[in-house]
């Protein structure tokens, strides 16, 4: 059985991307997806889950990821409350294990998701692409805020991690997380995990916690899934196969001192979930994303492949953000997730899989979507 490769899909009435677009890419199998409109700490219910498994079954799709069911602050601050909604966190995953979800992809970032001072940066082609600007994200992070939550706002869509319940009540988040300092979040993040993992093991789910994006800390507030290092920190301190990484490359990278290939071949065994993107640094530390292409960028695409490949990985892969192209742009799309840059990252990734299976003498399987 070889990876089965993903495509993220925001769901109907909420994606300008149609499933019977998607099902026009080669390879697609999973498609990988979320109840967008659920706060964290709601349990998702099992019609909901069922609506949109029908919708993914009926183009022959499975759903097997999600991405994400995120985790409430209280959670990670250690609130007395985080009992309750570990308890729900818990049914959301016996609900989606009904429906045949084998990995729930999750993040224990404070306060922010994803961070990026600009969504729509000319990248020089004529395409523009997510852009960090570091002078941008320093001490405003109302400004930073401002600036995303404007943009949802002006093109109606809301993004996930950027709830604008949640970011309303920015300056009382700030204040709850002023006592939790790394060590207080790795606790944290442990006693979660150690939770759920009986749960998880009892529905074949496995947790996948993503990078964090940038991977260093941002306005004060401590980041931990940034390095190999931590990343053996995680793993060795819930020591539990189903407790695993959504390894994206991406996010790693942004720091270049990651060497993400060499994680892959350590860890391959724990990676539930592979996100695969492409980092261009500048001298000043600023970075944008740019096409799949290895020599687009420094994140060595092709060796992450390989690594991935020679390992015989059979966890979930996906095209993370790519480029808009073509009439994609604000109010078309959402930022990072068009059609065109990740249908040509698949491509490009299968070339690199097809060709690595050609040299090893394997027949590539089509696979049957
Ligand atoms: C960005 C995504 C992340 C990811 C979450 C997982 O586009 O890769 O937002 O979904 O961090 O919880």
């Amino acid at each position: 059985m070889p990876m089965h490769m993903g495509f993220r899909w925001y769901g109907e009435g909420n994606d300008a991307i149609k499933l019977s677009d998607i099902k026009q890419i080669p390879g697609v199998t999973s498609i990988v997806w979320a109840l967008h409109h659920k706060m964290p700490g709601e349990i998702w219910t099992e019609e909901e889950i069922k609506e949109v498994m029908d919708q993914l079954h009926a183009y022959g799709f499975n759903g097997d990821v999600v991405e994400s069911v995120n985790v409430h602050d209280d959670i990670k601050i250690g609130k007395p409350t985080r009992d309750a909604l570990i308890e729900n966190y818990k049914q959301c995953i016996r609900n989606l294990s009904k429906f045949g979800v084998k990995v729930i992809c999750y993040n224990f970032m404070p306060i922010f998701d994803w961070t990026r001072s600009n969504l729509f940066h000319e990248i020089g082609d004529g395409s523009t692409a997510l852009f960090y600007e570091k002078g941008m994200i320093q001490d405003d992070y109302n400004a930073m805020a401002k600036y995303i939550l404007d943009f949802t706002e002006k093109y109606n869509m809301s993004f996930p991690g950027w709830e604008p319940e949640r970011m309303a009540k920015l300056d009382q988040l700030f204040k709850d997380y002023a006592t939790v300092d790394h060590e207080t979040l790795w606790a944290n993040l442990k006693y979660f995990l150690e939770a759920i993992m009986p749960t998880c093991e009892e529905c074949d789910v496995k947790m996948a916690i993503h990078m964090d994006d940038p991977p260093w800390d941002i306005f004060g507030l401590p980041r931990l899934l940034i390095n190999a290092e931590n990343i053996d920190r995680f793993l060795k301190m819930v020591d539990h196969p189903y407790n695993c990484l959504t390894l994206c490359s991406g996010s790693l990278n942004a720091d270049p001192n990651n060497d993400v290939p060499s994680i892959v071949k350590k860890h391959v065994d724990r990676i539930a979930f592979a996100h695969i993107r492409n980092v261009k640094h500048f001298d000043n530390g600023d970075f944008s994303e740019a096409s799949h292409r290895d020599c687009d960028g420094e994140t060595q695409i092709v060796n992450i492949i390989k690594a991935y490949h020679e390992a015989g990985y059979e966890g979930y892969i996906r095209p993370d953000h790519g480029r808009h192209l073509w009439n994609e742009g604000p109010g078309t799309v959402r930022p990072g997730y068009g059609l065109y840059d990740r249908a040509l990252g698949i491509m490009y990734m299968l070339g690199v899989w097809d060709t690595l299976d050609k040299n090893a003498g394997k027949v590539t399987v089509a696979n049957s979507n």
